[in-house]
Order: C-alpha cells, then sequence, then structure tokens
C-alpha cells in the first residue's frame, strides 16, 4: 500500500498545514530557481530571490506563469531535472500550437496517485470495491490518473478507458462494479443506457467520481437518481499533475485541495491582485512537492471561490467551489478543452476568412459543436468545388486539429450576423456554470 492514507494531513489543524506549506514553498523555490533557468530569468528580471521568500505569506512575490508561458517553453524548457529522470508524460487536450506536455519523475507519480487514491477513498472506495474507470488513458490524466489511485486502495481496477457503452455496461454487470470514474456527461449516458435495456437491478454501483469538465447540481441530481448513487466531483489540470488536485468529500460542499501538495490563490484576474477568502476570481496554483515539472502560480483561468469554513467530513483542507467560468475562452466540449481561435487557425489556413460562429449545445447528454463558416465571394464564384467537399475537409482538419467531431455548414457569404461591437464568435447554449 502506498502512503496516500495520511488521516494527520488531511485533518491536521490549518496553522500546521500553512505550516507545512510553508516549509515546502521555501525549499521549492530554491529547487525551481535553481533548476529552471525561465524561473530563474523571470526572479531576476522581477528582482526577487529565493532568500526572498520566508513562507506562503510572501507567495505574491512570485511571478505569474500562464498557458502561454507553457506554450513558449515547449517541450522542454521547463524541466527541472534530466529528461533521463522522467518516467512520464501526459498531456492536454485540445492540440496544435496549445499543447501542453507535463513531465513526470516516478515520485511526481506516487504522489500523483496518492492523491487520487485520497480522492476514491472519499467516495468510499477501498479493498472491495470495483473501480471501473472509464475515463480516457493514453495523453489524457483521467484514465491514468484514476487508475492509479484505485489501486493504490487496493480496489479492483477496470482500465475500461472511455467509449462502447454496451461493452462498459456488460462488464460493469458481470463484474459488479461499485465505482464508476466518467465524465459527467458519459455518467448520465450510462444511466440512460443502462435504464432503457432495463438493467438498473443488475448494477451494483454505489458512487461516482465525475469531472474534467463543469456539470450543474441539476446533472448531480440526474445521474444520482438515474444510476442510484452518490457522485463527487473531482477537479484537476495537466499542468498541475491531473485529476485529484482537488475533489469532494461526502458533504459535496466544495472539494477539498490538497494542500500539502498545491498552494492556491484567487486573483483578480485583470490585475492579478490576490483576492481574500470567499471572492470569486482566477483559481492560481503552486505546486510544492512536484519535480519535474514544477509550476509556481501557474494561472488555470477557471473562476471560483475559496473556503475554509470548518466541514464535517473532519477535512481541514481548504475548499475550492466547483469552477464557475473561465477567465479566458476556453470551452470544454465533449470533455476537450477547445479554443476558438484553434477553430478560427483551420478556416483560414483553407482560405476562408474570419466570418465564423461556432454553435455549442448539449442534446440529452451529448455535447454539440457546430462550425458555420462563409464561403468568401471568390470561393463562391468557384463551383467546381462543392459546398458538401468543402465542408468534408473542414471536419476531417477540425478532427486532427481538436480530436473529436466538429459539425460545418458552410453558408453564403454575407449571411452571418455582422456584430457591431465586438464579433461573437461562440453561442454556447448550455449553461454549465451553474
Ligand atoms: O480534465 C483532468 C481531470 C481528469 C480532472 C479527470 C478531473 C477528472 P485537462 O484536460 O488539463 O485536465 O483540463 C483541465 O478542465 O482547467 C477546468 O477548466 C476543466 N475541469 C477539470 N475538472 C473540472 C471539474 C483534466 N470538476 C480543465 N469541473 C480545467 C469543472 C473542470 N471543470
Amino acid at each position: 500500500m502506498g502512503n496516500y492514507y495520511q488521516p494527520e494531513i488531511e485533518t491536521m489543524p490549518v496553522e500546521q498545514i500553512l505550516a507545512l506549506q510553508s516549509e515546502r514553498l521555501i525549499k521549492q523555490v530554491r529547487y525551481v530557481y535553481d533548476h529552471v533557468k525561465f524561473y530563474h530569468d523571470k526572479m531576476d528580471e522581477i528582482g526577487v530571490m529565493p532568500d526572498d521568500i520566508h513562507g506562503v505569506e510572501d507567495l505574491h512575490k512570485l511571478p505569474f506563469i500562464t498557458k502561454d508561458d507553457l506554450r513558449d517553453q515547449y517541450p522542454y524548457g521547463l524541466l527541472a531535472v534530466p529528461l533521463t529522470d522522467c518516467v512520464r508524460i501526459q498531456s492536454t487536450s485540445g492540440t496544435t500550437g496549445r499543447r501542453v506536455v507535463a513531465f513526470y519523475t516516478q515520485e511526481d507519480i506516487d504522489i500523483w496517485e496518492d492523491c487520487c487514491a485520497r480522492a476514491v477513498m472519499a467516495a468510499g472506495g477501498g479493498k472491495g470495491d470495483v473501480c471501473h474507470v472509464c475515463y480516457g488513458y493514453g495523453l489524457f490524466t483521467g484514465g491514468p490518473g484514476l487508475n492509479g489511485g484505485s489501486h493504490k486502495v487496493g480496489c479492483l481496477t477496470l482500465p475500461m478507458s472511455s467509449g462502447n457503452t454496451d461493452r462498459q455496461i456488460q462488464f460493469m454487470t458481470d463484474l459488479g462494479s461499485t465505482i464508476l470514474c466518467c465524465t459527467p456527461s458519459y455518467a448520465a449516458n450510462l444511466g440512460e443506457a443502462i435504464q432503457e435495456r432495463g438493467l438498473k437491478d443488475k448494477i451494483k454501483l454505489k458512487a461516482g467520481i465525475f469531472g474534467a469538465e463543469p456539470w450543474t447540481e441539476k446533472m448531480r441530481q440526474n445521474i444520482e437518481e438515474l444510476l442510484g448513487i452518490k457522485a463527487y466531483d473531482i477537479y484537476g489540470l495537466t499542468e498541475i499533475s491531473g485529476p485529484g488536485v482537488s475533489f469532494e468529500c461526502e458533504e459535496q460542499q466544495g472539494m477539498h485541495i490538497q494542500e500539502d501538495h498545491f498552494i492556491p490563490e484567487i486573483i483578480n484576474p485583470d490585475t492579478g491582485e490576490v483576492l481574500p477568502e470567499g471572492e470569486i476570481g482566477e483559481l492560481v496554483f503552486t505546486c510544492i512537492t512536484k519535480k519535474a515539472f514544477p509550476l509556481l502560480r501557474y494561472r488555470t483561468r477557471d473562476l471560483c471561490y475559496l473556503t475554509r469554513k470548518k466541514c464535517s467530513c473532519g477535512r481541514t483542507h481548504i475548499r475550492m467551489h466547483k469552477p464557475m467560468g473561465r477567465s479566458d475562452d476556453m470551452m470544454v466540449v465533449k470533455g476537450v478543452n477547445v479554443w476558438p481561435s484553434q477553430i478560427e487557425t483551420v478556416l483560414l489556413n483553407r482560405g476562408y476568412q474570419s466570418n465564423y460562429q461556432i454553435l455549442v449545445d448539449r442534446v440529452g447528454n451529448n455535447d454539440t459543436i457546430e462550425v458555420q463558416v462563409e464561403l468568401t465571394p471568390e470561393m463562391a464564384a468557384n463551383p467546381s468545388v462543392t459546398t458538401a467537399e468543402r465542408e468534408k475537409k473542414i471536419v476531417s482538419d477540425l478532427k486532427s486539429m481538436l480530436g473529436i467531431r466538429v459539425d460545418v455548414k458552410v453558408v453564403e457569404p454575407k449571411t452571418i450576423a455582422r456584430s457591431e461591437g465586438k464579433a461573437v464568435r461562440v453561442i454556447d447554449k448550455r449553461d454549465l456554470y451553474k
């Protein structure tokens, strides 16, 4: 068994957590300054030395790091260990121009899996449970993270990966899965499929660990009813490790952040000013135990607030409200991170102009995404290529750019409504941040 089960850390008095964070932060800043040229230069530039950091109260002195920095430093610029000490990479969904590759030493993997193990335990998982993981495996962190956590707590782990609903249900009924790990939208799909097949009596699920995309309280109720389970939220991002940066306990009142590994801050996304507990702003993380890819003050772009209100589960780690929006224009569609700029790149590469619109909606439990783009006048004057051919090419380019199917409608010039102010490129009707 790993060392994930550390009730003395999860329930430690707040002053002790803060002391532990300070101790780790001081060491980590020195480590990062000495091992990552990017940080060395950035700190020199603003005149902050590792010796200026005496504890968490000095965190605000450090510079922020953003996804653009990560992109600029791709692939090895932020590595703090020789590549030969790394044993794994994971990567975010969404690709060209926006790829983020995170590196892990074996110790990083162990800690990440410990974080996921705590999440599985908080959902009631342990020896004797059958943990059915249908997050994607591969570069995406969902499958590997929950897989590792499930092993550590001694569950029988089913590494199902995503898709093939019939097979999922068959394993679930034959092997008596008790804990389900997947995106909330897929959980709702599975719930409906199980009901349609009249198999609800045959499943033994008691809990689900759902995250990687925003979901509402209404969706939670729906999933809990459909599957007869308790549905727990889990949050994380590849840059910081993956799932398990925070997770819900049985109280389902926000997600406990694993403060022995990550220090959270909430900032005003426009000014960078640190906001007090309870105020909504952008979530920022500093990793204090990571070795290979140790980010300090990473801006997640997720909007939420933090609370230290006592939780009756006994955990003292601070809680974050589920993400309430984004401070950039990233959307999570079909579980994949999508930036409008990626779609625009595909269109411009094919010779279209910026007259396009992205329509996102949810039909049943499934996201739909359609791109409408105008023909240029030159294209309209050239009937030798049919609209269907044009659409097929864009669908294929978008599939390789984003990894998901996007419906495409090529329309006549000047048919998409022009805006008088800022162009409205995205119409997202899902209303997921509630
Ligand atoms: O989605 C890691 C993960 C896997 C989390 C499985 C939970 C379960 P990325 O692909 O890097 O990593 O996407 C990270 O997804 O910044 C949020 O915007 C969004 N996100 C993740 N979890 C939640 C959640 C994984 N529980 C980005 N609620 C983050 C809302 C979430 N949004």
